[in-house]
């Protein structure tokens, strides 16, 4: 018998990160075990998550816009916050997207395109976790293809006027701020809605059976008047949200692979414990080898997450790039858990084990953020040069 290892530990994975962006990571863990874990079930279960009191807690801990610079945020590393969102998403995907899309999606679109006035108003309020985002990008009929968005902003004089609906929209009934694109005159825009805006109306999305603990909701824009200063003056073009996405695809790289160790690791406890045929489940070669396939995929995945990290911190990591890491994480996690569940036996399908609500939480990750095939053809274009969306 030797003394048993984790997977990361096999790979060595803890000499690869630096010392300021580990005692960052062990943070959001310690966080994650005391105050997230005893409720997971509970939210998952019901559907019910508190966002605005999560939302509190995670700006006291610094993780919202924890890699934005200036305006209340840490200023950490890129890897420190791919680290935060591996620890956050080991706990729930629910609670790392809530975190990615106040940080990544809401927070970084007004620190990148925002007015100096926009970011002094809202980033260090969201920061907090006072002043709660959402994205707004997806319609109805247009999601892998946002260029196609039908929502219009027409000038009159002075106002500017939206029309038109958004679906998928994480904490978009809960915000306190939408930033919504569309298009205008002059190529698509971004314009921060303060929900409280007449004409605007949220309404949550029922019946999700993956990503229960995050609220996803429908947008409707109708006839939303604004002023001018609403408008994100640096964002001209689809580059604008696309860029926005870049940040929040990085967190998956390394978020989806905190749902693969936990969902791992809680199967190798599971066959250490459960005795078949009057030994351990963990004796048998079959079991051995489906966790060592298991093991080498998350080891080699999160090498990659690593090295794309190091890429970010030295500001050379591109967009096709991110799509290597968000389509090999995702997809080997998802395979992971998936891997995982029947290892479990009839266990297996319950909430007693993480194991199937990552995997079904992982069916959304899969989706959002680019689908595996927008994923595949962003990678295709940088190796052919010729694009195959259309
Ligand atoms: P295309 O012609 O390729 O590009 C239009 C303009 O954008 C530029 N660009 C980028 N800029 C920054 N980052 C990127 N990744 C970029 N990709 C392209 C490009 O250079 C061009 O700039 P310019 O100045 O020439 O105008 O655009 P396309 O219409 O052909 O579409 C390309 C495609 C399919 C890759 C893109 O539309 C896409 O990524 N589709 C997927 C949509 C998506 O991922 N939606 C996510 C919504 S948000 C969400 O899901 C949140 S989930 C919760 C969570 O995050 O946790
Ligand atoms: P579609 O675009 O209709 O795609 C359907 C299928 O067609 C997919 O398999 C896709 O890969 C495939 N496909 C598409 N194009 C091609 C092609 N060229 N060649 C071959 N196959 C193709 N959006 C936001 O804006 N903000 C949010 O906060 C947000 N949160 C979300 C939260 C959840 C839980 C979910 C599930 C979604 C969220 N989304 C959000 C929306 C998400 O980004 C979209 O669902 C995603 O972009 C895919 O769009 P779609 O669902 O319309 O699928």
């Amino acid at each position: 018998m030797t003394t048993p290892q984790t997977p990361f530990e096999l790979f060595g994975i803890d000499g690869l990160i630096d010392a300021t962006d580990a005692k960052i990571q062990n943070t959001i863990r310690d966080f994650t075990d005391d105050h997230l874990r005893p409720h997971l079930t509970d939210w998952y279960e019901s559907g019910d998550v508190p966002v605005r009191e999560l939302a509190r807690e995670f700006g006291k801990l610094g993780v919202l816009g924890m890699h934005l610079t200036g305006y209340g945020c840490e200023g950490t590393s890129a890897t420190a916050y791919g680290l935060a969102c591996l620890e956050l998403e080991a706990a729930d995907s629910g609670l790392r997207t809530l975190v990615s899309v106040q940080g990544s999606l809401a927070m970084y679109a007004i620190h990148r395109w925002g007015s100096e006035e926009q970011k002094h108003h809202w980033l260090p309020a969201m920061a907090r976790g006072e002043a709660i985002g959402c994205f707004a990008l997806t319609e109805p009929d247009f999601g892998s293809d946002p260029a196609g968005m039908r929502t219009y902003a027409r000038r009159d004089q002075s106002v500017w006027i939206l029309t038109g609906t958004k679906k998928w929209i994480t904490n978009g009934s809960v915000a306190d701020v939408a930033v919504v694109w569309a298009h205008t005159d002059d190529k698509i825009r971004g314009f921060l809605v303060p929900t409280d805006t007449p004409g605007f109306s949220a309404r949550q999305i029922p019946n999700k059976l993956s990503l229960r603990a995050s609220v996803t909701s429908e947008l409707v824009l109708d006839d939303v008047r604004l002023p001018e200063s609403a408008m994100l003056p640096e964002a001209a073009g689809l580059a604008g949200p696309l860029a926005c996405l870049n940040e929040a695809r990085f967190g998956i790289v390394f978020g989806a692979l905190g749902a693969a160790r936990d969902s791992l690791e809680a199967t190798i406890s599971y066959t250490l414990e459960r005795e078949i045929f009057g030994k351990p489940l963990a004796g048998y070669q079959a079991t051995q080898l489906k966790l060592s396939d298991m093991t080498v995929k998350l080891g080699t995945a999160m090498m990659l997450a690593l090295q794309l990290g190091r890429l970010k911190d030295a500001g050379q990591l591109r967009p096709e790039q991110i799509s290597l890491g968000k389509l090999n994480s995702v997809r080997e996690a998802l395979n992971i858990a998936r891997d995982c569940r029947p290892i479990l036996g009839a266990n297996g399908i319950t909430l007693d084990y993480p194991v199937l609500r990552h995997a079904n939480n992982l069916e959304s990750v899969l989706t959002y953020e680019g689908t595996a095939e927008i994923h595949q053809l962003t990678i295709g274009r940088a190796l052919t040069g010729q694009q195959a969306f259309r």
